[in-house]
């Protein structure tokens, strides 16, 4: 099972599917366009939330970084002067050091993550959707903000009126990537419930992945992130009503079917939805997709897995 993944939403169902499969049979794809440098380090903000998610050690209730974090070293920056708009915790700074260390000695992004993971104690693969830089552009009301800029800086405050991913167009799946592509063992794809924007679209994009994705003629399910016309988390549902959509699952199902034609087999649309379905001409089925239990993340997994066959 490969799992095209963004942050939050994607690591609760990885983690369900890492706990329902043998940790050969999983591998992760994560978008890389959130990346930015901040204090000359790299940070891969939705690669180190499936690494914390996996490992079991995520803030659940802040949404991103580790649980337990002390914050001495933001607390002596601030003290210098230095900006802190973005907090890095003295523990995930390790991280931080661990990988912009080695990029600089000419390691890639895809070896640094997968020792990062191996480190952790993650079986599964964690794979970056590409070694190459990809970063996303905000086009919003205020001009051309820079994706951290955008979310953490300024809050989603700004209307958005479209992204544009700089790096795409020159990009490479990555090699494990496109060595399990090229396997012929990829049995289903799942792409999670992430911000179909900012967390699936970059991946989607990279030039001739979700063509060859569509190519492997394996089921590939979508499991919406909006529930009753509400995100979960995050700016999705903000984004959508900038961006002149309708907020609700059936938008994000034409968004894939428009852009992706043909690429999704399935789309999994919460039992809040069920009216949605029958407006709808592509396939469409309904569970439970809100996943605030290990129990809820663990029954989801069971039923894409079961919907590809798997
Ligand atoms: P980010 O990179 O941290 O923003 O995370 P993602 O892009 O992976 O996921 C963000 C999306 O996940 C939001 O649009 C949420 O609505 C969605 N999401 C979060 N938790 C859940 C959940 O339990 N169920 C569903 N269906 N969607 C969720
Ligand atoms: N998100 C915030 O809202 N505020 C922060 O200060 C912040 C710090 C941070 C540090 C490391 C990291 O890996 C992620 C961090 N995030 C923070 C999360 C974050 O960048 C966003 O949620 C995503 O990029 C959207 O997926
Ligand atoms: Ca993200």
């Amino acid at each position: 099972m490969l799992a095209l993944s963004g942050g939050v939403g994607g690591a609760k169902l990885a983690l369900g599917l890492a706990r329902e499969l043998a940790p050969e049979s999983l591998a992760v794809v994560v978008n890389t366009a959130d990346d930015f440098r901040y204090h000359g380090l790299t940070i891969s903000p939705d690669i180190d939330t499936l690494l914390y998610t996996l490992s079991g050690r995520s803030n659940r209730a802040q949404g991103w970084g580790l649980e337990g974090e002390t914050w001495l070293v933001r607390d002596a920056l601030e003290q210098l002067g230095a900006d802190t708009w973005f907090q890095l915790g003295d523990r995930d700074i390790a991280t931080h050091l661990l990988r912009s260390g080695r990029l600089a000695a000419g390691d890639t992004l895809s070896e640094v993550t997968a020792s990062l993971a191996r480190a952790m104690g993650i079986a599964v693969q964690v794979l970056p959707m590409s070694d190459q830089s990809v970063s996303t552009v905000v086009h919003s009301d205020e001009g051309d903000l820079a994706f951290q800029e955008y979310f953490v800086r300024r809050r989603c405050e700004p209307r958005v009126t479209g992204f544009s991913f700089r790096g795409q167009a020159e990009a490479r799946p990555a090699p494990a990537l496109q060595a399990l592509l090229d396997s012929g063992q990829v049995s289903a794809v799942v792409i999670c419930p992430s911000n179909p924007f900012v967390s699936v679209d970059p991946v989607l994009g990279i030039p001739g992945l979700w063509r060859q994705l569509a190519g492997l003629g394996v089921p590939v399910i979508a499991v919406s992130p909006i529930i009753g016309g509400r995100a979960v988390k995050g700016p999705a549902a903000k984004m959508m009503a900038e961006l002149g959509l309708p907020v609700d699952a059936a938008a994000v199902v034409r968004h894939y079917s428009e852009h992706y034609p043909g690429l999704v087999t399935e789309f999994v649309l919460d039992t809040e939805d069920a009216a949605l379905a029958s407006e709808l001409e592509q396939s469409t089925v309904l569970c439970n997709t809100l996943m605030q239990t290990l129990d809820d993340k663990r029954a989801l997994a069971r039923f894409v897995l079961q919907l590809a066959g798997c």
